[in-house]
């Protein structure tokens, strides 16, 4: 059977204080610094930054300096043996972006957003990668009334042609997600993401970042939107994780909620040789509040774990058995059959 690496991928803040809406910190921030040192021996080679994860306070700086400072980050990942995955502006913490970013109803604040993006080109530029993941925070609204659903389109695809123009190079992952901080997001989906890609100057340099969870919110099934998205060739990266339910965005550990539906998200991107074209395993998984400081990066390294594991498992399906129970249309049979298999029968 043919062996082939995959490459793994987290944001620092996947290492986390465990702060959430109704109570403090419960374990000590760690700096960036040490972070970087943590990944190669969770099993890490990429990493995932937004632009201020690179470049604290960047809106204190000048595009030189902010260029200078992702250049150190740079060298500091170099010598830890890392790649830079992605940049992802963070466009959900200026008091310019309470109304949205790209969608805001105030001019200044959109050109805010595109000059913010611009600058998160200029990062990913110091740091050797051609990827932007665009999660659109606030590109949406708590009240139907309160923006214009063609014009939010409009302006995304304005936003985002700005930013192929700028680069020739780089390419766009969107990231869906349904609902949350926003009531209603305008890229709820993959579906809406690749569609808004074909109405931008350069369709094929826009794709998606597929979450696990953000697919699992909008009552979707991860593996599917995956498939989706791979008919397209526009999965440039996903961030896998685990959700219980249509609640908040849990981020928990990939296969921790439904094993069955890691499984099949791992099928799918073996299968189609996810990751051949440099593409990354990112996950997005945050530890539990209550786990201690000195154990909160498990969630991490078995994350990892239960993708390698569910590699082994998908390859050493009985394909040939699977093959004839679809052609006798026997899928209780063939349900079983997946069932033994991750049982380990
Ligand atoms: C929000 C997310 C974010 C994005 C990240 C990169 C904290 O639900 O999933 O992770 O993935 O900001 O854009
Ligand atoms: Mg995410």
């Amino acid at each position: 059977m043919e062996t082939r690496e995959y490459r793994f991928s987290f944001g620092p803040w996947n290492i986390h204080t465990g702060a959430d809406p109704f109570g403090p910190a419960v374990r000590d921030s760690i700096e960036f610094g040490k972070k970087i040192k943590m990944y190669k021996g969770l099993g890490f080679d990429g990493v995932q930054f937004h632009d201020d994860d690179a470049v604290p306070d960047m809106n204190e700086l000048g595009d030189s300096q902010i260029v200078e400072k992702a250049k150190e980050v740079y060298k500091i990942l170099s010598s830890e043996g890392l790649v830079a995955e992605f940049v992802a502006p963070r466009l959900w913490e200026d008091p310019r972006t309470i109304d949205g970013a790209y969608t805001s109803n105030d001019p200044a604040c959109r050109e805010y957003a595109k000059q913010r993006s611009r600058q998160a080109i200029d990062i990913a530029n110091a740091l050797d990668t051609k990827l932007i993941v665009l999660w659109l925070a606030r590109e949406g609204t708590y009240i139907r009334e309160a923006k214009d659903g063609k014009v939010a389109v409009e302006r995304l695809v304005d936003a985002i042609n700005d930013m192929l123009a700028y680069d020739a190079e780089i390419k766009i992952a969107i990231e869906p997600k349904p609902n949350e901080p926003m009531d209603q997001a305008y890229i709820p989906t993959t579906g809406h993401a690749i569609a808004v890609s074909y109405l931008t100057d350069d369709q094929r340099r826009v794709g998606v970042n597929i979450e696990s969870a953000h697919v699992i919110l909008a009552g979707l099934d991860p593996s599917d939107e995956m498939g989706f998205a791979l008919a397209y060739e526009k999965l440039f990266t996903v961030h896998l994780n685990d959700q219980s339910g249509l609640k908040f965005d849990e981020d928990k550990s990939f296969g921790s909620v439904d094993l069955r539906r890691a499984f099949n998200q791992v099928r799918i991107l073996d299968q189609y040789n996810y990751g051949r074209g440099g593409e990354f395993v990112g996950l997005d998984v945050k530890a539990m509040r209550t786990q201690k400081q000195e154990a909160a990066t498990k969630h991490l390294a078995n994350s990892r774990k239960v993708f390698l594991g569910m590699v082994e498992l998908v390859r050493s399906l009985d394909k040939k058995r699977i093959e004839q129970l679809i052609n006798k249309r026997d899928y209780e049979e063939l349900e079983m059959l997946i069932i033994n298999h991750l049982m380990g029968k």
